[in-house]
């Protein structure tokens, strides 16, 4: 089980008791821990939202997963099927299906039934929640309709199912005969526990992808066979996290080639691949540790900065291009560069997670590990490709500059005491009229008509109104200073006050919240992406902390004929607008919005501006690779795959990979 449960919830020190007890004392315990499962979702799969039904199939995943890092299985398929269910396979050893003699029941099935099958009285449990065996496969059934496991072991094929969040529903029987090995899975999510169980293609390609690149040399299929024609996809990656690197700046100028460098010393083994990108800001480093992803860094992390910062110091000093009292900070070593480190820790007592979400990996020894083997591979790198390695270190002393100048250009504007930002802010911004910027609120809205609709309805005290006209620049494309110039974004880069690229800081930022408000259409949606684009190019930190989110306009009103100003409902999907109908009752009309514009400024407020009364998608980047992949097709020069992408893809009112949690 990857996903990071909070420690403390794993620690059962009553187990060694339990597993002696009676059979049917066994049977209650079994129910009691689906039971627990069932009732409190959050505390093992995150939430019950799309997220946490993903979570569903990555605990299948990784169980063939682990078969495979193992050396048992090189291919690992996805299906999702037209019943709603979704079917995983592996080419391992097969579920070990042997009666236990302390219970009399069968391995497979306390693994489907148990949190603890694992190592039950190994301290593992104790050591992190990573790379757990056998809790997942529990989850997943507490969590589902029903689960079929197929496996295919010893010549023989055994078939066990189970329903309504894990009972027995057939025990374990010998099918039929093969010579195949491996196991089946196949199961559908409780509808009753989740908020949507509609299973999205894009995520479920991503996880793949990420655990290929992870993997390499293990093949990983996706199948959807919910649409005709049925979409498929294979991902295989010969040369892994090289080829992570690759996709991550395939859209960007990369300076030289992409470094990638293996290794291994005592338990921990070490992969790294890395490209530095011009025209880009700030560092993009994506860590892991045995797999899971350490969004916030951790040892490993600490070391490899230190061993590239010592690596290029070194060369520059030797070669002469600096003198030993000038060295270049690390900040400016990391300006544009994107970088995949992937550790694996063996030693699972050594593999540590830290921190309130366990993103931090806590292992001292990874520091030095780290830190020796990147100062040592990237010095031979650079010493080994001399006119990159120079134009690298004239990039980053060119950081150093442009960081000076900077910092020279403010102590400077600060001397010469201005009126007061609010001077220069655009005419065109409706401001709120709080101080209280962590309350205030700032709506970035298409089109000077909803703008206008926008200002009447708001709240005066903490919403501002920025409108926008137009398609804003595509700031993917240009450079700083076309970007600078552009009047849209130096009045929305004025207005949040917290200034831009790897000067801009969150805490200066004049809104707690920034919401983009775009009708619902496929116009809209490329407002989105362009202004999205926008933030994570130059106020990445926005993004990262949340503050970023997209309006929800409703898509429907419905209403009694009979009294159609005061009985009424608002609907935001086909679910909800059912819902409506049946509430109102026989003689309802319905107003489908095609844009902002069709509403007046009292509805426009409360359904989608109001605090109490809104739908808000908070825009979170937790995934790279769909990042990547969405601006590389919205901002490509080829148009084709673009209007494809955006007809498929951009579903309104559904929640989709680059935005998630619903926040009213
Ligand atoms: C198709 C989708 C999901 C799996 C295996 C294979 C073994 C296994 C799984 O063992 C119990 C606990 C720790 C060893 C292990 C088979 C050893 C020998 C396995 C899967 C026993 C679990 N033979 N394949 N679990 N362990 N595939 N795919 O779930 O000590 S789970």
């Amino acid at each position: 089980m990857r996903y990071n449960t909070p420690v403390t919830k794993l620690i059962m020190p009553t187990d060694i008791e339990k597993a002696s007890a009676s059979y049917t004392g066994k049977d209650i315990e079994i129910l009691s821990e689906l039971e627990g499962v069932r009732k409190r979702p959050g505390v093992y799969i995150g939430s019950t939202n799309t997220t946490g039904l993903h979570h569903l199939v990555w605990e299948i995943v990784d169980n063939g997963v682990d078969e495979a890092v193992n050396g048992f299985g090189e291919k690992i398929s996805v299906t999702l099927l037209k019943d709603g269910s979704v079917q995983v396979e592996d080419e391992g050893r097969g579920i070990p299906c042997d009666i236990q003699p302390q219970t009399g029941i069968p391995a497979i099935q306390l693994i489907y039934t148990t949190l603890h099958s694992g190592g039950k009285f190994s301290n593992k449990v104790y050591a992190s929640s990573a790379g757990l065996h056998g809790m997942g496969a529990t989850v997943t059934n507490a969590l589902s309709e029903w689960v079929d496991v197929t496996v295919y072991r010893d010549g023989l094929i055994r078939h066990i199912a189970f329903e309504n969040g894990g009972k027995l529903k057939t025990p374990l029987e010998v099918i039929g005969q093969s010579k195949k090995h491996g196991t089946v899975v196949r199961f559908k999510p409780d509808k009753t526990i989740f908020q949507s169980v509609d299973f999205k293609w894009e995520t479920i390609y991503s996880h793949l992808q990420e655990e290929a690149f992870l993997l390499k040399k293990v093949r990983f299929f996706l199948k959807d066979e919910r649409v005709t024609p049925h979409l498929s996809h294979e991902f295989y990656y010969e040369n892994g996290l090289k080829e992570y690197a690759e996709t991550l700046t395939s859209t960007k100028n990369k300076i030289g080639d992409i470094l990638y460098f293996e290794g291994k010393s005592g338990d921990i083994s070490v992969e790294l691949a890395m490209a530095w990108c011009a025209g880009d800001y700030g560092e993009n480093i994506l860590s892991y540790a045995n797999s899971v992803r350490t969004h916030d860094g951790g040892t490993h992390e600490t070391g490899f900065k230190m061993g590239l910062g010592k690596a290029i110091n070194d060369f520059a000093i030797e070669s002469q291009l600096i003198k030993e009292n000038q060295k270049i900070d690390g900040e400016d070593i990391r300006e544009g560069l994107t970088a995949v480190l992937s550790v694996k820790i063996t030693n699972e007592e050594k593999l540590q997670f830290e921190g309130q979400t366990k993103g931090k990996l806590g292992t001292p020894e990874a520091l030095a590990t780290l830190n020796q083997f990147v100062s040592r591979e990237v010095l031979y790198y650079l010493r080994e490709h001399k006119a990159f390695a120079v134009d690298l270190i004239k990039k980053c002393q060119a950081a150093k500059e442009a960081r000076d100048a900077a910092r020279r250009a403010k102590e400077a504007s600060r001397s010469t005491k201005k009126k007061g930002p609010e001077l220069i802010i655009s005419d065109k911004l409706a401001p709120a009229q709080s101080k209280d910027y962590e309350a205030n609120e700032l709506f970035i809205v298409e089109g000077d008509s909803a703008g206008g609709s926008a200002k009447t309805g708001r709240d005066r005290i903490h919403q501002a109104i920025l409108p926008l006209r137009g398609k804003p620049l595509n700031t993917e494309s240009v450079t700083i200073e076309r970007m600078k110039e552009n009047a849209e974004f130096a009045t929305l880069i004025q207005t949040i006050g917290a200034g831009f690229g790897p000067e801009f800081d969150p805490n200066k930022s004049r809104y707690g919240k920034i919401i983009i408000m775009t009708d619902a259409d496929t116009d809209g949606a490329h407002i989105q992406t362009l202004l999205l684009t926008f933030f994570y190019k130059y106020m990445k930190p926005l993004i990262t902390r949340g503050m970023v989110y997209i309006a929800q306009p409703p898509l429907y009103r419905v209403y009694k004929k009979s009294n159609p100003s005061n009985e009424y409902i608002y609907a935001w999907s086909e679910a909800e607008l059912d819902e409506a109908r049946k509430k109102i009752g026989p003689g309802y009309g319905i107003n489908r919005y095609k844009g902002l514009g069709e509403m007046n400024p009292s509805q426009l407020a409360s359904t989608t501006m109001n605090k109490k009364t809104r739908v808000l998608l908070q825009v979170r980047i937790e995934d790279p690779l769909v990042v990547e992949r969405k601006i590389g097709i919205l901002m490509g020069n080829d148009a084709a795959p673009r209007k494809e992408w955006i007809e498929e893809n951009v579903i309104f009112n559904e929640h989709d990979s680059f935005m998630d949690e619903v926040d009213r």
